[in-house]
């Protein structure tokens, strides 16, 4: 699949994969999208204002504008695409194969789309959730306290927490399992186990973040490395994109800053990124929140030690050890960073348009 990247289109902010096809943000926060257009699911639509970040079902597309809400396009065929007019507040979104769920600034979920499962039945009364992910009939969230909430088909398990599931930082949901990362760097898996996908490497380094595709699991270490496990293929990868699906437990070396997309049936990275917009937000998702607090908390008190450890990356005054100055530093830049950023930059320069 050749893709339209040349220099016009660089500093790529977010990125995601649909089944064939492929969606980007820039670093002035235009989105192109390329691949399949079957659906109408890569004809951005004029009207789409400056974006922050992209989602893709399996043929169709979301993005959310700086201003917090949500446009989407491609295949409506069970409501995907049908946005709830009155949503706005946005700051993350995630898809299924069929259905759309928003993360608000409030700490709410709002879940659209096929419901065929409950997979849009958000239990009520769910708050203070600051990470969210979809599989093809289940959704996932991750609260504040550490906990994951899980609804919507548990045909394969996948809604079934393991027993004792707590002090999570991340999560990541596959078509029919799901994925949880503990503060101490450990995965938890769930879920359909037909192409291995939940037989996470018992050698698995300390683990940041997670992603899954369909019958696939990839993990960021913190050594600053992807491994993947789960049902394998391959693809050649091209630059300044690499896209392939991975041999299990293939582990590849990626740069710190590098961008990660986890699509149905393969693996997106892209190098040529946007910086940080802060330095604190350790899981580059464009806002500094509690996702964000959690890792620096987990490396509160340590001394820095090399440059890719956990610790480093939340020694943000770079003094050798990861303190209150840190903590302070990443509570100044709370929210919406990518957003502020832009408008810094906007007031600082008008000899550009
Ligand atoms: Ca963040
Ligand atoms: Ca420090």
């Amino acid at each position: 699949m050749n893709h339209p990247v040349n220099e016009e289109f660089t500093g790529i902010q977010s990125l995601a994969l649909g089944t064939e096809h492929r969606l980007a943000v820039n670093g002035v926060g235009d989105v192109i999208a390329w691949g399949d257009n079957e659906h109408g699911q890569s004809d951005v639509p004029s009207s789409l204002g400056q974006a922050i970040a992209v989602a893709a079902g399996n043929v169709y597309s979301l993005a959310l504008e700086a201003t917090g809400t949500v446009i989407a396009w491609g295949a409506n065929d069970n409501g995907q695409c049908d946005v709830p007019a009155e949503l706005q507040d946005v700051s993350h979104l995630a898809t299924g194969t069929s259905h759309s769920l928003a993360l608000l600034s409030d700490g709410t979920v709002v879940a659209w789309g096929i419901n065929d499962a409950g997979q849009c039945d958000v239990p009520p009364g769910l708050t203070d959730v600051i990470a969210i992910a979809a599989g093809q009939q289940h959704s996932l969230a991750l609260k504040l306290n550490g906990t994951v909430e899980a609804w919507g088909s548990n045909d394969s398990g996948q809604t079934q927490l393991p027993d004792g599931l707590q002090h999570i930082r991340a999560i990541g949901a596959g078509d029919w399992h799901s994925l949880a990362v503990g503060t101490d760097g450990i995965v938890h898996a769930w879920g359909a186990n037909g192409k291995k996908q939940t037989d996470v490497p018992e050698d698995l380094p300390p683990v940041i973040s997670v992603q899954a595709g369909a019958a696939y699991s990839i993990a960021r270490t913190a050594d600053g490395r992807l491994i993947a496990w789960g049902d394998c293929g391959e693809r050649a990868p091209g630059p300044p994109f690499t896209h392939r699906h991975y041999p299990a437990s293939f582990p590849i070396d990626i740069d710190a800053h590098a961008l990660l997309a986890a699509g149905p049936i393969d693996i997106m990275t892209v190098r040529d990124t946007c910086p940080p917009c802060s330095p604190a937000d350790f899981n580059r998702d464009n806002t500094v929140n509690q996702v964000d607090m959690i890792f620096l908390y987990m490396a509160l008190g340590e001394p820095c030690v090399g440059d890719s450890s956990d610790a480093c990356m939340a020694d943000l005054n770079h003094d050798g050890a990861v303190g209150v100055d840190d903590l302070s530093i990443l509570l100044l830049d709370w929210g919406p960073c990518r957003a502020k950023k832009d408008a810094v930059q906007a007031i600082g320069s008008n000899s550009r348009n």
